[in-house]
């Protein structure tokens, strides 16, 4: 291998899922490069050997003078720029890069790019569906899970909805979306950026060379800056003026609406809370920037059930509903979560939160309010439980040592018409091999009750 600088010789950074799929696409295209991970056995170390045995892969510690040798760094989501060896490389004009540039760079058919601390896999997966609705071929893909470049591998879609996460974003310079939109921004990932400015100028990165913006109007740190030319349309939970989607009431009901136009009553909807309505506004503004038609977007509002793990009924049992909200990741999302439901319950009925896990630096003193509004009682658990316990006031508090002792606590302690909400606030790593083992693990006790 040449170490010598080289104006087309590329590293892959990473070996997970993004970065096997940058191998996959580099080799495809004939481009010299090289893979590096961090980690001793990297998950994606065999298919890498198998595939393209010639491609070198080094393990351990980045090593700045190899970083140094490319010219250009193609960096996977979960390793932080902010790494030693790659600013070293970036310093002496190494470009920063990452799967989202490329695929950007290779296809035509137009993007809807989504962002936001939550809601972006559930508004990801609604506007999909209603592009699929519309009788477009359509590729949803990026941090929901299916890496974009693996796209590539099958023949061009019609329409591409991508999921984007801060992390992504960090290393995407033009991303061209046909529509881009910051859905809601509150803290999360606090172990990895320095500052809240920073995490927003991550998320931002997505209007780069957009043409239309879509804004949620009851967040205005979603509203970007825009060179002129840039369309912008915008949602709110409020009456609309023209042109704007938000909410109009009519006869005891409320109805999504553009403008003086009522669209759909809110009752027709599967998904719950009014966080879900802000995700059915935000899904027709996006989709209606993408030119879908109104009646196609409508028919996929009807039917969309929501995802497992977010907010999601689990079932009843002696007068208490039990809800798996195990996507809860962030203190943002267990907030919306609370008001979500909070606000379907009757006056003398609570909720008993589930909460607790790998805090990720959060501030977690937010909780506060909700909690003191909506919670008869908060079972925590996981390594950062008691300090979000010290956050919740005077309700009362107790911990447990796993989910199924969470569930039979908080079972006891929920009366009749009450919520049991697992809407942990947290990352789920110290127990859980991720959230959705978290939320059946929920689950599988809930039902053993
Ligand atoms: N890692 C190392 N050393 C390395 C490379 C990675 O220790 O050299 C670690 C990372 O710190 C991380 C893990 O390996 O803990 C995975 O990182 P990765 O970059 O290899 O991840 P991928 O397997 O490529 O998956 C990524 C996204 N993961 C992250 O951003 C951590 C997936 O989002 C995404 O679905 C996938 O690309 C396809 O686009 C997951 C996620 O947790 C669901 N995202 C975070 C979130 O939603 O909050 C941002
Ligand atoms: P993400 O992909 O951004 O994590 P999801 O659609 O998976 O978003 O939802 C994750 C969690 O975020 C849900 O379980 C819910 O608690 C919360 N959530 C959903 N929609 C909203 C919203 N509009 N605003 C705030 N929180 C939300």
């Amino acid at each position: 291998m040449n170490l010598i600088a080289s104006d087309n010789f590329k590293i892959v950074i990473g070996l997970g899922k993004t970065g096997l799929a940058c191998a996959r696409f580099l080799q495809r295209e004939g481009v010299r490069f090289a893979v590096v991970d961090s980690r001793q056995n990297p998950p994606g170390a065999d298919e890498l050997t198998a595939e393209m045995p010639e491609v070198p892969l080094t393990c351990g510690e980045f090593d700045a003078e190899f970083l140094c040798s490319a010219d250009e760094l193609y960096v996977s989501p979960g390793v932080a720029i902010s790494d030693p060896a790659i600013q070293t490389a970036a310093n002496k004009g190494v470009k920063l890069s990452g799967d989202i540039d490329l695929f950007c760079r290779n296809v035509s058919a137009p993007i809807i790019a989504i962002t936001g601390s939550n809601a972006k896999s559930t508004v990801t997966t609604l506007v999909g569906e209603m592009a699929a609705e519309a009788g477009l071929n359509v590729g949803v893909c990026g941090n929901i899970g299916t890496p974009v470049l693996d796209m590539l591998e099958q023949p061009e879609k019609d329409i591409y909805v991508v999921e984007l996460s801060s992390f992504q974003l960090e290393t995407t310079n033009d991303l061209r979306a046909e529509v881009a939109t910051v859905l809601n921004i509150s803290p999360d990932h606090m172990d990895r950026y320095e500052t809240i400015q920073d995490y927003y100028q991550a998320k931002h990165r997505i209007f780069r060379g957009a043409r239309n913006a879509v804004v949620n109007r009851d967040d205005a740190l979603t509203a970007p800056l825009l060179p002129k030319g840039v369309k912008v349309s915008a949602y709110h939970l409020g009456k609309p003026d023209l042109k704007l989607f938000g909410l109009l009431a009519d006869s005891g009901e409320q109805f999504l609406s553009l403008g003086g136009d009522k669209i759909l009553p809110i009752s027709e909807l599967k998904i719950r809370g009014k966080h879900n309505v802000a995700n059915a506004l935000a899904s027709l503004a996006l989709g209606k920037a993408a030119g879908l038609p109104l009646d196609a977007m409508v028919r996929a509002l009807k039917k969309f059930p929501g995802l497992e793990h977010r907010c999601q009924w689990v079932s009843d049992f002696q007068g208490v509903s039990y809800f798996n909200d195990s996507k809860g990741t962030n203190v943002g999302a267990t907030v919306a979560a609370l008001i979500g439901l909070g606000d379907t319950l009757p006056s003398d009925a609570r909720i008993v939160l589930i909460a607790g896990g790998v805090g990720k630096g959060a501030d977690f003193s937010e909780l506060g309010q909700p909690v003191s509004q909506y919670c008869r009682e908060v079972v925590y658990i996981g390594e950062d439980g008691e300090r979000l316990a010290a956050a919740c006031g005077n309700v009362r508090t107790e911990a447990a040592m796993g989910m199924s002792e969470a569930v039979l606590k908080a079972s006891k302690a929920a009366i009749d018409g009450d919520i049991v909400l697992l809407s942990p606030a947290c990352a789920s790593f110290d127990m859980f091999s991720g959230f959705p083992e978290r939320g059946e693990k929920f689950v599988t006790a809930v039902r053993a009750l």
